[in-house]
């Protein structure tokens, strides 16, 4: 067995676990105010249970003004009212142990909220003591506070519009790669370091079993020797640049990962989590992140096979081939064989919902193409992650009108293209494709008018596929996405060589049908999904696929001979 399946001469535990994302503000609200809640996710641990996950990774439910839904917080230690209480995390924590679950938290520690009481402090004043917890830039040289182009630096943030922020009273910048209200902490500052470590200790302490890391590898800028921070290349059509050499994976990263290790983790249990959210990482990169000799992060979420459907950018929509998807996953199963370990994922409360974007969400096959999908990553070699939702085959929301988003991406979006020109239909269209309010559309528990997720009014407006569409509806069919999620993770639990086999690709350059095999000390499973509505000759595709035994496969057994539209079979050969 390589070297990266072991901590302390034993098999990690997440080579077998699977882990499910709550949303909490759209999975389940137990208050009718129409927002999900922590008592709304304690009601419905019954579900997580019977589909059997390992661990639940919970979105922020810290103190936050929610101007990114959570993803700015305001304070790391409590619980933001509107979904509970720090009591209420508690009885989570002890009520899905005795589930025999994991609860891990998501960490976002680039950023705080504007609102954090650091900022308030660093901004009150120069002199602020708190003032280099953040970036703080004068304009640029020779240029008056305030005058366009007059940024410290020409990068773009992720949510459109420079990444500086004039504060006027100081007439210094502040740097925010995400929203102006989220202002980036300044990792350089030891302090900034032992004060998010001595956080992440307390909710260790507390229980919780480990974090999610929201754009981690974002905490480390490119200060060069001057302490400068440079341009970037100028974007097409922009007179912003992309800054993203200075603030992937940047100087000291790797240092930064390793301390945080070293403070919080040691000598604590091995049956913590740690998984970086790493936009732009290379396989090359995520293989040192995720060694364990390391001691940096137990694995990482990457972005490339969800950025192959990206022109110039996320809403420059291109259709996806599936021979590049191939190449994507094929080079990180290769490139983490021997040393790291993938996560593996189709969708996330940032991403459109995989049945629509990977799959067929057409009445006909959405439910074929759901389980298609989610057996292709399944049985792969990594840790897979379900999105809420996803175990059900939720589908893209039918948005008509920008009245409809909530996102702080897309609303921001919406503003800087139409402002410069774009056609408002067009931007339209690529919201409603892209745009990562239809991973957030409530949790469709039943066919009653709020999908029974409130009784109140929804923040955000059920998906009227519901009706049909609903956990209820699949709980007790055998057929259903949700059964089919069910036997997935089991055959995760049971079957050694699904947690740690070995993976081949086979048919590279086939532009619909997907396979590959897995192997682990001379067993061997075969799996073959067909992407498309074409059906084939097995035989014609796998000489050795329509003699072998079907462990399991998403549509019913009566048709060996031909691979159906939309069909995933595993089998052991
Ligand atoms: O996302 C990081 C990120 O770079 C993207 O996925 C981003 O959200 C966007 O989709 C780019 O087009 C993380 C969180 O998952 C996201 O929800 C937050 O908004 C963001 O960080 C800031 O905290």
């Amino acid at each position: 067995m390589a070297a990266d399946q072991q901590e302390g001469g034993q098999v990690a535990w997440w080579t077998r676990a699977v882990v499910y994302q709550v949303y909490p503000r759209s999975f389940m609200d137990s208050d009718g105010d129409g927002v999900g809640d922590l008592g709304g996710l304690l009601l419905r641990l019954d579900h997580l249970a019977d589909l059997g996950v390992d661990v639940v990774w919970l979105s922020p439910v810290y103190p936050s003004p929610q101007a990114d839904n959570g993803y700015d917080i305001s304070d790391y230690q409590d619980i933001d009212p509107l979904f509970g209480s720090l009591e209420q995390l508690d009885e989570l924590i002890s009520a899905m142990h005795a589930r025999g679950m994991k609860l891990v938290m998501d960490l976002v520690v680039n950023h705080t909220s504007d609102q954090h009481p650091w900022f308030l402090e660093a901004r009150s004043s120069t002199d602020s003591a708190k003032r280099d917890w953040y970036w703080w830039r004068p304009p640029r040289a020779g240029m008056a506070a305030g005058e366009p182009g007059a940024e410290p630096t020409n990068w773009q943030s992720f949510f459109s519009g420079p990444v500086w922020e004039l504060d006027e009273p100081s007439g210094e910048y502040y740097l925010h790669l995400f929203d102006r209200r989220q202002p980036d902490l300044n990792w350089e500052n030891p302090d900034v370091r032992q004060a998010v470590y001595a956080m992440m200790r307390w909710w260790l302490d507390r229980g919780v079993d480990g974090f999610r890391m929201d754009v981690i590898n974002m905490i480390s800028k490119d200060v060069g020797p001057d302490g400068h921070l440079h341009d970037g290349p100028p974007l097409p059509g922009s007179s912003l640049g992309d800054g993203s050499a200075s603030y992937l994976s940047g100087p000291r990263i790797h240092e930064f990962l390793q301390e945080m290790h070293r403070e919080v983790f040691t000598g604590r249990s091995d049956a913590l989590l740690t998984v970086g959210e790493m936009p732009g990482v290379t396989v090359e990169q995520a293989r040192l992140f995720t060694d364990p000799a390391r001691g940096e992060v137990d694995m990482v979420f990457q972005f490339e096979h969800v950025g192959l459907d990206h022109g110039t950018s996320k809403w420059d929509v291109h259709p996806l081939r599936l021979r590049d998807l191939k190449a994507s996953f094929g080079r990180w199963q290769a490139g983490l064989a021997e040393v790291g370990w993938n996560s593996l994922y189709w969708d996330n409360h940032d991403q459109p919902r995989a049945v629509s974007r990977f799959g067929d969400d057409s009445p006909e096959f959405r439910r074929d193409s759901a389980t298609c999908l989610a057996t292709l990553l399944h049985l792969h070699r990594g840790t897979p992650y379900v999105y809420q939702g996803e175990e059900i085959g939720m589908a893209n929301f039918p948005f008509t009108a920008l009245e409809e988003f909530r996102d702080i991406e897309s609303l921001n979006h919406h503003v800087q293209a139409v402002s410069a020109g774009d056609d408002p239909a067009h931007v339209l269209a690529a919201l409603r494709t892209m745009g990562r309010d239809n991973a957030r559309t409530p949790v469709q528990w039943d066919a009653t008018p709020n999908a029974g997720f409130t009784t109140g009014t929804p923040w955000i407006a059920v998906n009227p596929d519901h009706a049909e569409w609903n956990v209820a509806a699949q709980r007790d069919d055998e057929q259903s996405v949700l059964a089919h999620h069910r036997r997935l993770i089991a055959l995760r639990h049971t079957d050694d060589v699904v947690a740690l086999g070995d993976f081949h690709m086979l048919l590279p350059g086939h532009d619909e049908v997907y396979a590959f095999t897995r192997s682990l000390d001379g067993d061997t499973l075969l799996v073959v999904c067909n992407l498309s509505r074409t059906p084939y000759r097995l035989a014609e595709l796998l000489p050795e696929a329509p003699g072998a035994e079907l462990v399991l496969g998403n549509l019913p057994d009566d048709d060996p001979a031909q691979l159906r539209p939309w069909e995933a079979r595993v089998l052991r050969v």
